[in-house]
């Protein structure tokens, strides 16, 4: 069939937006990507990123043989080689030190894989460690903290309703360049276009003029890390305004009282002059908020990564209950995935953090793992329970971790890592063993994250579209094979061994225990997801359902399958003891004390804020000639009154200096930045030695996590704070 072209549909993995995308391949090369148009959920949007898709399979660079290093230098080897190495390294340390020595860290990609959403559980059962670390500590765990209180559960998050809100408050996102998350919204510009053509209106609250903001209803400049006081401000308002209306929610709801009398202190006009936000358009927006037919409040990164980012994610969740917005359509609901079940009955065991602590700094633990901000201090600090080895898979947590060259140069302390990763970069060029997964045109796709946060219900599986190839070796084959290391049972043994243990659990937990010859599925991991499917929501059980879900029927529906709008889940969705909304756990409520303190706190100087472009991805798609094309991105953008102030020029260097560490940027004068704020974008800093990534390093640009602060976290989630970080900055 050499030469001839055929079209393929699959899922992009590449963010949280899980468009399909139509593939023309031509052999093994995919010589076009266009948006599939018959998609039931994207209907042919594609961006920039999906549409370079192919070329991260044929990247030269891209590790297609494990590696191993020897003498500082990393040498290909072959499959057998490189797992005889992970156990000779791991084992020892496993049994001279136990199983503590061993930490885990779990990069952004486990979530767009099916290898991560099924083998990374089983993978980290098997180390037994407390050292589990993951790119959630940089990113949404607040999000999970505050909706575990809330909700009884940390992976029940509401969406908003976009494509039926008349009205859209937006904290801390910039879907115009980031596609959107924990809100997968395939053409998420688009939905919000929509908002305002069919009269409704949407405002962003941003320290820089995005071009989500630019596309806004209004935008107003907040001073960062301050979204709380706001929001504050706005309950405040509601409850001053007798605005408050439960709706429908008004049995399922505890502790509106509580929070009356924690909002007295947070008038407009008191938080005002620590926000930046105009009294009068909190009180507006509350208002605003309030009339609108229904509304949804939503934030993300910028309200997350932040002192009180817990505080912060759950404030947005209560404006949304006391205007009654919370799970009706057009408001926030929460999202039912096919591979999931809904709950039997209402009520659980709840929330709790603190279940065990890091041994070094006595970090709570949080849906059973520790904060990224403290792994250096577990590697250094010597002691029982020194971590002395150490897996990443799918992460890149040089570049992106606080104080990574402090984390850098504790990698280098330790006696083995090794890595599951396709690249050779600045976080496993530190690793004794790299083993690379196949590239994701080798792999089938389904989306056990971001079904589950879709703002329309659907499913979509996409097969492989390429063979593996002679030397390729399937993830799940790799964790199933690490597993077996790690559990003693040798580098040689079946990981067949592993594949039928999880399919044997998974349908006993089913309730399905002697069905195993009736479940669909090349693969391991196709099998898995069979038995969820046909047991989730949708599903066939089995055939007892006729027309329900099943792998094959998604196999037969190559644009997906729409399950149709959000619906309500409360009372249904909730596992707090009560049953109920908890709107004033006693965790958050201390924790409101301390923001009311820190109202009283000199403001800063310049702080540090990041920033997304739509033809990046984190720290690991600048290897693709197309992406980093252009002018240099990797720019500090400051405003022209800090500039003149600074004596700094458009396009000169700039020293920048934090508590962490320093580096040089190149200055980019613009107003899109408020006062005050200068911003640099995470990532970057590709030309370290001993990288493979050659378009990379031809664009280095600066890793902002020299200056980002590992002592400065969100208390109750662990979560790192990436913005608001004091700097002081002059011309280099
Ligand atoms: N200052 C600052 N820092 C930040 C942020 C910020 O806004 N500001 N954002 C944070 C956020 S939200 C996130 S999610 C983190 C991301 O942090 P990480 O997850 O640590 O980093 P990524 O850049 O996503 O790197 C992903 C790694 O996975 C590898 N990879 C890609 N595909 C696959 C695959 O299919 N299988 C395997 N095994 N590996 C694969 C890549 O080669 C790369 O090494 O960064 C955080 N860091
Ligand atoms: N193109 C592209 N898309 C991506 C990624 C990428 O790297 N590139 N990464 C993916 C990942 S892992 C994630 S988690 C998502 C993130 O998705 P988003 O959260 O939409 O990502 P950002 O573009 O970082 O938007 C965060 C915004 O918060 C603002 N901000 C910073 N501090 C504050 C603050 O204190 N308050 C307020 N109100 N705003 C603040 C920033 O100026 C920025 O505009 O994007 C995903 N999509
Ligand atoms: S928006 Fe996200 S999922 Fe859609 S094509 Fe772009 S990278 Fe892929
Ligand atoms: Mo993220």
């Amino acid at each position: 069939m050499a030469g001839v072209n055929r079209t393929a549909y699959r899922t992009c993995p590449l963010c949280e937006a899980a468009c399909g995308l139509e593939l023309t391949v031509a052999d093994d090369v995919v010589t076009g990507v266009r948006g599939d148009r018959d998609h039931v959920f994207s209907h042919g949007f594609l961006c920039p990123k999906g549409a370079t898709f192919g070329r991260l399979s044929d990247d030269p660079d891209r590790l297609r043989r494990p590696m191993i290093r020897r003498g500082g230098r990393h040498e290909e080897v072959s499959w057998p080689e490189a797992f005889a190495a992970v156990e000779a390294g791991l084992r020892p340390i496993i049994e001279g030190y136990g199983q503590q020595a061993v930490a885990a860290y779990l990069g952004n990609p486990n979530v767009h894989t099916m290898a991560g959403g099924l083998y990374v559980t089983p993978l980290l059962k098997a180390l037994g460690t407390r050292n589990i670390f993951s790119a959630s500590t940089v990113d949404q765990m607040p999000k999970h903290v505050s909706c575990g209180y809330l909700y009884g559960n940390p992976l029940a998050i509401p969406v908003p309703d976009l494509d039926r809100t008349d009205y859209l408050l937006m904290l801390g996102a910039n879907p115009w360049e980031s596609n959107g998350s924990l809100a997968t919204a395939a053409d998420f510009p688009g939905r919000l276009r929509a908002i305002q053509a069919r009269g409704g209106r949407f405002v962003v609250v941003d320290p820089r003029r995005t071009r989500t903001a630019e596309h806004a209803d209004e935008h107003l400049f907040i001073r960062p890390g301050t979204d709380a006081y706001l929001l504050f401000g706005i309950v405040h308002t509601l409850f001053a305004e007798e605005l408050i209306d439960l709706g429908r929610l008004t049995p399922y709801i505890n502790g509106v009282e509580e929070l009356r009398g924690l909002a007295a202190a947070f008038g407009p006009e008191r938080v005002t002059a620590v926000c930046d936000v105009p009294a009068d358009r909190i009180r507006g927006l509350a208002r605003e908020l309030a009339a609108a037919p229904t509304a949804a409040v939503y934030g993300r990164i910028g309200t997350c990564t932040v002192e009180f980012g817990t505080l912060t994610s759950w404030l947005v969740d209560v404006v949304n209950v006391l205007t009654g917005n919370l799970d009706r359509p057009g408001g926030v609901m929460f999202p039912l995935a096919a591979h999931l079940r809904p709950n039997a009955q209402p009520g659980g065991r709840g929330f709790t953090t603190g279940r065990w602590h890091s041994r070094v700094r006595g970090l709570p633990e949080v849906k059973g793992e520790l904060p990224v901000a403290t792994l250096a201090d577990e590697i250094e600090t010597p002691g029982e329970g020194q971590v002395r080895a150490f897996l990443t898979v799918a992460g890149n947590p040089v570049l992106s971790t606080p104080n990574s060259d402090r984390l850098a140069r504790a990698l280098d302390g330790l006696d083995f890592m090794v890595s599951v990763d396709p690249y050779l970069n600045e976080t496993t060029r530190h690793a004794d063993v790299i083993l690379p997964p196949l590239d994701a045109l080798r792999k089938g796709h389904y989306d056990f994250s971001f079904l589950a946060l879709a703002v329309r219900n659907f499913a979509a599986y996409s097969p492989p579209v390429l063979p593996p190839g002679p030397d390729g070796m399937d993830e799940c084959d790799i964790l199933a094979r690490l597993i077996l290391i790690i559990s003693g049972q040798g580098a040689e043994a079946d990981p067949a061994l592993v594949h039928e243990r999880l399919l044997e659990q998974a349908l006993s937990r089913a309730g399905a225990a002697g069905l195993r010859d009736t479940v669909s599925g090349d693969g391991p991991a196709e099998r898995l997801l069979d038995v969820a499917l046909r047991t989730g929501a949708y599903g066939d059980r089995f055939g007892a359902v006729p027309d329900g879900l099943s792998l094959d029927r998604l196999l037969a529906a190559p644009h997906g399958i729409d399950l149709g709008p959000l619906q309500s889940r409360i009372p249904e969705v909730l596992r707090t003891p009560s049953g109920l909304v908890e709107l004033a756990a006693p965790p958050l409520i201390a924790e409101v004390t301390r923001l009311r303190d820190a109202l009283d706190r000199p403001r800063p100087g310049l702080v540090l804020i990041g920033r997304r472009h739509l033809r990046s991805n984190n720290s690991w798609m600048h290897n693709v000639p197309a992406l980093v094309k252009g002018r240099d991105r990797c720019t500090l953008q400051i405003h022209p009154a800090d500039a003149a102030g600074l004596a700094l020029t458009d396009g000169a260097p700039a020293a920048v200096t934090s508590r962490a560490g320093s580096l040089s940027a190149t200055v980019e004068v613009t107003d899109r930045v408020m006062p005050g704020v200068v911003s640099l974008p995470h990532g970057w800093g590709h030309d370290l030695p001993g990288v493979r990534l050659s378009v990379a390093a031809a664009h280095p640009g600066v890793n902002s996590n020299v200056l980002t602060d590992e002592l400065v976290i969100d208390p109750l989630s662990g979560n790192a704070v990436l913005n608001g970080i004091p700097v002081e900055i002059k011309p280099a």
